[in-house]
């Protein structure tokens, strides 16, 4: 099994490690400390030289609460970062629920485009379909700006399920080629602290579907309700979700801090016979 992601053909025996750059003023997890150019492309040289797989690169935080980007705003802090980082031996994902960006960030070399909404924007479906970009189907409920007031599932599982189902669906009837897709259930986008654990619990449900199943549960706010500590302090628990996901058949795990991230799973791997 392997993903379909640009040029590159990343093996799916063992998880990869998405290492995130925000660009973003206002991201939750890191607070714009990679806001500029420069020190977002040298944070995704960090995180490669630690073992990222894919980097992921935003310019719209999506933290509960906040407010959307223009495309103007979201292209100047997107592009020139990924202008640089194209040409690198590490794919490069594209956080990004624009159709008009996807279009620009496929045609400056992203490798994947990773969006929160699914593809469900007019237009989104049709400016990723005919490229060989790795497409990641997120779930949500809302939006960022209104999603954690009041979160309602007969089914949280089922209902995710049959949601991303739908979209790998219809992405599949635009001629997708199934190796391009990833599905996401989207931790924290919708959901209470209840729903996330239920989601983590029974992720092998969504591997089994088919696609490859990401996992995005770095620094959440789930953890620090469950430890009681603040966003830069969650590392341990961000790892130990990490690895959950991992042994419940995550693919692709989509973390801030990637060393330790790393270690973790080369624990485990070694723990389960794979030659290292
Ligand atoms: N979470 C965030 C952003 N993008 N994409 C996927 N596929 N899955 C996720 O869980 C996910 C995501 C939120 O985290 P972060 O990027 O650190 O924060 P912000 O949106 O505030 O920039």
């Amino acid at each position: 099994m392997y993903l379909q992601c640009g040029k590159f053909r990343l093996p799916l025996a063992h998880p990869l490690i998405m290492g995130v750059v925000n660009l973003t003023p206002d991201s939750f997890s890191d607070a714009g400390k990679f806001a500029t150019p420069q020190a977002a492309v040298a944070q995704a040289h960090r995180l490669c030289d630690e073992g990222a797989d894919i980097i992921d690169i935003g310019g719209e935080s999506t933290r509960p609460g906040a407010s959307g980007v223009t495309l103007e705003a979201e292209r100047r802090r997107v592009l020139p970062v990924l202008e640089q980082l194209a040409a690198g031996p590490v794919p490069v994902s594209v956080d990004t629920q624009k159709p008009a960006l996807m279009r620009d960030a496929i045609a400056a070399g992203a490798s994947m485009i990773n969006d929160i909404n699914a593809l469900l924007a007019p237009g989104a479906i049709a400016a990723v379909a005919a490229s060989d970009v790795a497409l990641c189907l997120m779930h949500k409920q809302g939006t960022p700006a209104s999603m954690q007031v009041d979160p309602h599932y007969d089914d949280v599982v089922a209902e995710v399920l049959a949601f991303l189902s739908q979209r790998a669906e219809a992405v599949r009837a635009a001629g997708v080629a199934a190796e391009r897709i990833v599905i996401d259930p989207g931790f924290g986008f919708g959901k209470t602290l209840e729903h996330n654990l239920e989601l983590l619990r029974r992720l092998e449900r969504f591997a089994a579907a088919g696609p490859a199943v990401l996992a995005g549960i770095s620094r959440k706010s789930m953890l620090g309700r469950l430890t009681g500590r603040a966003v830069e302090e969650r590392v341990y628990a961000s790892v130990a979700a990490a690895l959950i996901a991992a042994q419940k058949g995550a693919r692709i795990l989509r973390v801030h801090d990637v060393a330790a991230t790393r270690d973790a799973i080369a624990v485990w791997r070694a723990v389960q016979g794979e030659n290292l």
